[in-house]
């Protein structure tokens, strides 16, 4: 009896450690895996935009979201500032360099300092630095180890629901002319920004 007892025991003992097989997880956001590395899996199906100085934007959207890499290419190392108007009216600057940030902007009178940038800070957006980071002092420090071809940014509508955009393609050395799209817009007037359906 006492056997039998251990034995049943043992068996559910048993049956609690099996592992179940698991469910696949869900694909991300747009099938884009934001790394900094643009798979031709992940880009295939994407509007390909030609930019000045070789770079390109690739964009992808879907009913949740608003995907978009930009692929800096024969323009070499570049940072991002992505300008979005969102449907209330409110000004969003997403930055992605060797760090990613955000801030909000007023209607007029701001500039690339101020007001400042939380960095760190992504509020229903995500993006790849150009550096990982020192997991302990958070500060930019090893080359990125997977293969750096640009930024991938995956905005979610139920967040940020973003209205028009504009994206500044801007040179580390504040040197080379900022690439901008769409390339006529003018970063103080919203009209001139991209309209996203
Ligand atoms: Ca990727």
């Amino acid at each position: 009896m006492i056997r039998a007892a251990a034995v049943a025991l043992a068996a559910s003992a048993l049956a609690s450690c099996v592992v179940l097989p698991e469910e696949p997880p869900p694909p991300p956001p747009c099938n884009v895996t934001v790394d900094g590395s643009l798979n031709v899996s992940e880009w295939q199906g994407a509007q390909r935009i030609d930019l000045t100085s070789g770079a390109a934007l690739w964009l992808k959207q879907t009913p949740s979201h608003v995907c978009f890499a930009v692929e800096p290419g024969e323009a070499g190392p570049r940072y991002v500032d992505v300008f979005i108007a969102d449907r209330a009216g409110t000004l969003h600057n997403l930055h992605a360099s060797m760090q990613v940030g955000e801030r909000t902007l007023p209607q007029r009178r701001w500039t690339d300092e101020n007001p400042e940038t939380a960095w760190g800070q992504t509020t229903g957006w995500s993006a790849n630095a150009a550096t990982q980071l020192d997991p302990e002092t958070h500060a930019p420090s090893i080359e990125q180890v997977v293969p750096f071809d640009g930024y991938e940014f995956v905005i979610d509508r139920a967040q940020l629901n973003p209205w028009r955009i504009r994206i500044e393609v801007r040179d580390f050395d504040g040197e080379a002319r900022d690439i901008v799209w769409p390339a006529q817009s003018r970063r103080t007037d919203i009209a001139t920004w991209a309209p996203l359906p």
